[in-house]
């Protein structure tokens, strides 16, 4: 597809208690990301590595919430920088822990707002992260970006999220594990995750193309946040928080595939990956090998066929 792509990594680590993620934006470059778009005619910009600015104190009324001014300091870089990446092309957020989307989807849904474009998400996760600091019973802030997206409150000392997605433009796909807080929100929220039981009785085709329809019929832009737990254990064991029952090799790659033909994702981040966890850098491989599909490896070219 010839995209110009921006690699940014996010060495974020603060929204989640498992030490390693840090490592992830170091994993997927000597697994060979780069190499693997250029490959695919892609051009690629590695502008290496996101850095915070020192972290001020920050309060919040949950004792469980850790880490919280370190989140807010990335929030804010990763923002200003996704932004910036997405008004010069395809940005690629190397993870670091799924905080991060915190700042990359508010830098992204900032560019739309610019563009006069809608913003739709798609997640691809075992979880919703529907939490609010404040409902939070882990307190790790990777368990919130979804509701801070969503325009939900308590998100106080963090910036304004621009221009809050409504429920009917965010596609929670593959959860499985979803907290009972969670699940009363996302219902007043009117939100309807398609959770791996309605993927096991319909299938992964018919449910992503009928978002893939509303953000087409929208000129949307597409922002793909992808949880390496999406992925069942099995193929991904590099991720702190495994939920079995996720999608096999194929689902994963089927999905990146779809939205390869479809051409409307813009910006994509790789999240969770914890190297300290992985087998042989196995994670990492299938992380990029997923990329590639997204961004146009395949077997034989399809588009013109017509199912
Ligand atoms: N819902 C749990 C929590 O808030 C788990 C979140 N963990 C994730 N999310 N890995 O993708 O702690
Ligand atoms: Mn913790
Ligand atoms: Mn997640
Ligand atoms: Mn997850």
């Amino acid at each position: 597809m010839n995209q110009h792509c921006i690699i940014l990594g996010a060495p974020v680590d603060s929204g989640q208690s498992n030490p390693g993620c840090l490592m992830g934006p170091a994993s997927y470059r000597v697994a060979g990301l780069a190499s693997a778009l250029e490959e695919l005619g892609c051009t690629v910009q590695d502008q290496g590595d996101v850095a915070p600015r020192p972290a001020n104190a920050a309060a919040c009324n949950n004792p469980a919430v850790h880490s919280l001014p370190e989140t807010i300091a990335w929030t804010e870089a990763l923002s200003a920088a996704a932004q910036d990446a997405a008004s010069q092309g395809f940005p690629i957020f190397l993870g670091g822990d799924h905080s991060l989307s915190l700042g990359t989807v508010a830098g992204v849904a900032a560019h739309a707002r610019a563009m006069n474009r809608s913003l739709f998400v798609l997640w691809l996760d075992a979880h919703s992260d529907f939490h609010t600091p404040m409902t939070t019973g882990s307190g790790n802030l990777h368990g919130t970006p979804v509701a801070y997206i969503s325009g939900r409150s308590d998100f106080d000392s963090f910036p304004p999220f621009p221009d809050p997605v409504p429920a009917e433009r965010i596609c929670l796909f593959g959860i499985r594990s979803v907290d009972p807080a969670e699940r009363t929100a996302l219902g007043e929220h009117g939100i309807t995750p398609v959770d791996m039981r309605e993927l096991d009785e319909r299938g992964f085709v018919a449910p992503l193309r009928a978002f893939l329809d509303q953000v087409r019929a929208a000129n949307g832009m597409l922002h793909v946040s992808l949880d390496v737990d999406f992925l069942d254990p099995a193929i991904a064991p590099a991720v702190g928080t495994t939920v079995p029952g996720g999608a096999t090799f194929r689902e994963a790659h089927l999905v990146m595939e779809m939205l390869h033909e479809a051409r409307l994702a813009t910006s994509l981040d790789l999240v969770e990956l914890n190297p300290f966890l992985d087998e042989r850098g196995r994670t990492a491989r299938l992380m990029v090998d997923l990329t590639a599909s997204l961004m146009g490896r395949k077997v034989f070219d399809r588009t013109n066929r017509t199912s």
